[in-house]
């Protein structure tokens, strides 16, 4: 794509004039050229994205502060524009966890982006890069509703503006489409890019988005609520086994023996079989039996949150996905415990959530949440949805404005979202597709393969028109399996039994 070089101005706050912002005041302006730009960005770290080698990259390193009067706030969005071999296209980086960007991984994902030519850019929306919400509570019983809502939604389409304003007055032309690059909290920003914000970006890559946060942050605490109301605190050991015994039994299910299962929903299994069972447990370094409070645990952990009638208040996890995690930041629905040298365990509730059932929904933080009864956590969710909904939520489901304006939204996983889109209206498929990846982690990891083609396909949708019908995923940490190709969702992964299955021969969507 072609640009007018010769345009581009000096790498420098007096020549790039402040931008206007509706709604805001511009603190400050910092623009440093940056010379011989070296770094390789490895594998799942540049979102939906493969590995990138960055060379000797000359970028212009804009910051930008800024705030919303009124609010005592301070909004920190960083750009790098590449000084040569711009590719006339703008991509903005997501967030995780309860970070909205320019976070390790975001700068990891913004270097990446310039290797490939964009000017990439993100936002910490005011809210620094803690990777835990130190800024939630301004009182005991006052919540921060300006941060959170900055988190929301407003730094988002803040973002888009004063992306494509700075870009035009580095290079003298707007860009010539902008992306949107997200999973997890970042999937999550998309979507309400894309729901509240439809002219902000040209295309969205949502992958993994948390779209009910205000259900999911209080529902995903089930687990921690049942073990404690249950006294069952098992070890991961034996969740592990509970959730391999369950993937054996499954796996076959789908016509392929692969230790991956294409349709969890389906899977019988009976957690209650394995009562007695042996199993050595490495993390202690002797054998343990699974007992009947952990195969109960799991059998109520994958049915999701039961109220006081007995009706489901929040879908579960889908069956013999894993409940048991040694990394405490990777969020889902699992039963984490903390065990001490003399055996025993307590449960401990994910540090993802802690925060906002204590900050935003108790808005005390001296809680003890280990108290919790069922009855509580029913009436925490309620709160949490009753008071925040329609700050934090991204379930509308009408991408209505969105299509109309040509927009393009791919991404993995998030799948019972795209059914409510799809009552709303046919060929959903003509501008939103979602892929699912069997046994794939949270945005990367797990078992499952990864599609590092994601991004590029919905660029390609955008662009060309040409409309992903497959996303090719790579098995990752693993030697059984190469790659996978990805059907969109409804269509589903099917095995004829025919051709070599660890060369991707022989599946089909249907
Ligand atoms: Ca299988």
């Amino acid at each position: 794509m072609a640009f007018n070089s010769a345009a581009v101005v000096a790498c420098s706050p007096l020549s790039i004039p402040s931008p206007v912002l509706f709604g805001a005041e511009i603190l400050s302006l910092e623009a440093n050229q940056v010379n011989d730009f070296s770094r390789t960005v490895g594998f799942g770290l540049y979102a939906n994205h493969g590995a990138v080698d960055v060379q000797a990259a000359n970028i212009c390193n804009v910051s930008i502060a800024y705030t919303h009067p009124g609010q005592n706030d301070k909004v920190k969005v960083q750009m790098f524009l590449p000084t040569k071999d711009w590719n006339g296209r703008m991509q903005a980086i997501g967030g995780n966890g309860w970070q909205t960007g320019l976070n390790l991984v975001a700068l990891a994902g913004m270097e990446a982006a310039i290797g490939e030519g964009y000017a990439s850019l993100s936002t910490d929306s005011g809210l620094g890069t803690s990777d835990s919400p130190t800024w939630g509570l301004l009182s005991p019983g006052n919540t921060n509703r300006y941060l959170l809502q900055n988190l929301a939604s407003t730094s988002l389409n803040d973002l888009s503006i004063l992306g494509k304003d700075r870009v035009n007055s580095y290079y003298g032309t707007p860009p010539v489409f902008s992306y949107w690059n997200g999973c997890s909290q970042g999937g999550r920003q998309g979507m309400m890019l894309a729901q509240r914000f439809p002219e902000a970006f040209d295309g969205i890559v949502a992958s993994a988005p948390a779209i009910n946060w205000s259900e999911l942050f209080v529902g995903d605490l089930w687990p921690y609520i049942l073990m404690n109301t249950m006294k069952t605190f098992p070890r991961p050991c034996e969740m592990q086994a509970i959730t391999q015994a369950a993937v054996t039994a499954c796996d076959g299910n789908d016509g392929l023996v692969d230790g991956l299962i294409t349709e969890p929903d389906d899977c019988a299994f009976d957690p209650t079989t394995l009562v007695g069972t042996t199993i050595q447990c490495t993390e202690i370094g002797r054998n343990v039996t699974i007992s009947m409070g952990a195969s109960i645990l799991t059998q109520a952990i994958w049915e999701g949150p039961m109220g006081s009638s007995n009706s489901s208040l929040f879908p579960g996890p889908k069956k013999c996905t894993t409940l048991s995690s040694t990394d405490a930041t990777s969020g889902g629905t699992i039963a984490l415990t903390t065990c001490s040298s003399n055996g025993t365990c307590v449960a401990a509730p994910l540090p993802l959530l802690t925060p906002w059932v204590r900050k935003f929904v108790l808005k005390d933080e001296s809680v003890d949440l280990s108290k919790l009864t069922r009855g509580d956590f029913e009436r925490l969710l309620h709160a949490s949805v009753n008071e925040y909904s329609s700050v934090l939520d991204t379930n509308d489901p009408d991408l209505s404005a969105f299509r109309a304006r040509g927009g393009k939204i791919v991404g993995y996983h998030g799948l019972r979202y795209f059914n409510n889109v799809t009552e709303l209206g046919p060929n959903i498929h003509d501008f939103y597709r979602m892929f699912f990846s069997p046994g794939l982690g949270h945005c990367f990891g797990g078992n499952g393969a990864y599609p590092a083609d994601t991004f590029d396909a919905m660029r390609s949708w955008v662009e060309n028109g040409t409309a992903p019908d497959v996303l090719n995923a790579t098995f990752v940490g693993t030697t059984r399996l190469v790659k996978r190709t990805l059907c969109p969702y409804p269509l589903k992964q099917t095995y004829d039994g025919v051709g070599n299955a660890t060369e991707d021969e022989g599946f089909s969507c249907k």
